[in-house]
């Protein structure tokens, strides 16, 4: 067979190894999902079940602490003090960190993202914001008592398809941090979001214990 033949085939192949190429890259950029699938709207999400791949493609970190047993990332990870520790581990951030996470959803939608989460120490708040890559993205505030958990609201549109969601820490004290994250739920809104009985269905929630049952790492 001579090349030259078949300049039309020897495009379309051409083209088809470039595609792939291109989006297996993209993918690697990105990290892949921690439990092996992407989390699927509607979701919870533990925060510190954040995209594998390493620093600087899943997450960084640069001031996370290396002596996590969760998962091997230098990222300070800490046995939760929420619900009385029963759901298992948090994410500490400080100011520049970010975390990605693999989501796909059927469905093109306003969604609602409840994010659980607690101070680092009295009299210091903390921001950060919640993105769709590429897309929305929503700021809050970690701001109630410090020895308190809060469920933080804000509300996201997300076409159907799969993204990446992005958790980045965009101010808080230089040496506490910006807060400690428990979990993050995504549903479609209501068409009332503001109606304080809505309740997100408890069957919604996954809990993290089984994967990091027993490897403590100090608490929080
Ligand atoms: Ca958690």
């Amino acid at each position: 067979m001579k090349t030259h033949l078949y300049p039309g085939l020897f495009s379309t192949v051409l083209t088809a190894g470039l595609m792939f190429a291109v989006s297996d890259l993209d993918c690697r950029a990105q990290g892949t999902s921690f439990n092996g699938f992407e989390f699927a709207l509607p979701a919870t999400i533990e925060c510190e079940q954040f995209n594998r791949g390493g620093v600087n493609v899943a997450y960084s970190a640069p001031n996370g602490l290396p002596n996590t047993k969760y998962r091997d990332e230098g990222v300070a990870i800490y046995r939760c003090s929420d619900y009385d520790g029963s759901r298992g581990y948090c994410l500490k951030g400080w100011q520049g960190n970010w975390f990605r996470y693999s989501i796909t959803t059927a469905e093109a939608a306003t969604y609602r993202i409840e994010v659980r989460a607690r101070r680092v120490a009295a009299q210091y708040s903390g921001s950060f914001r919640l993105q769709i890559e590429g897309g929305q993205y929503t700021d809050m505030t970690v701001n109630g008592a410090i020895d308190g958990w809060q469920t933080l609201t804000g509300t996201i549109s997300i076409t159907a398809g799969s993204h990446v969601l992005k958790l980045e820490m965009t101010s808080g004290d230089a040496t506490l941090g910006v807060g400690l994250f428990d979990y993050m739920t995504l549903y479609k809104a209501p068409a009332s979001i503001n109606n304080p009985t809505y309740q997100v269905s408890a069957n919604l929630l996954q809990r993290d214990m089984a994967v990091g049952l027993g490897l403590g790492a100090g608490s929080s």
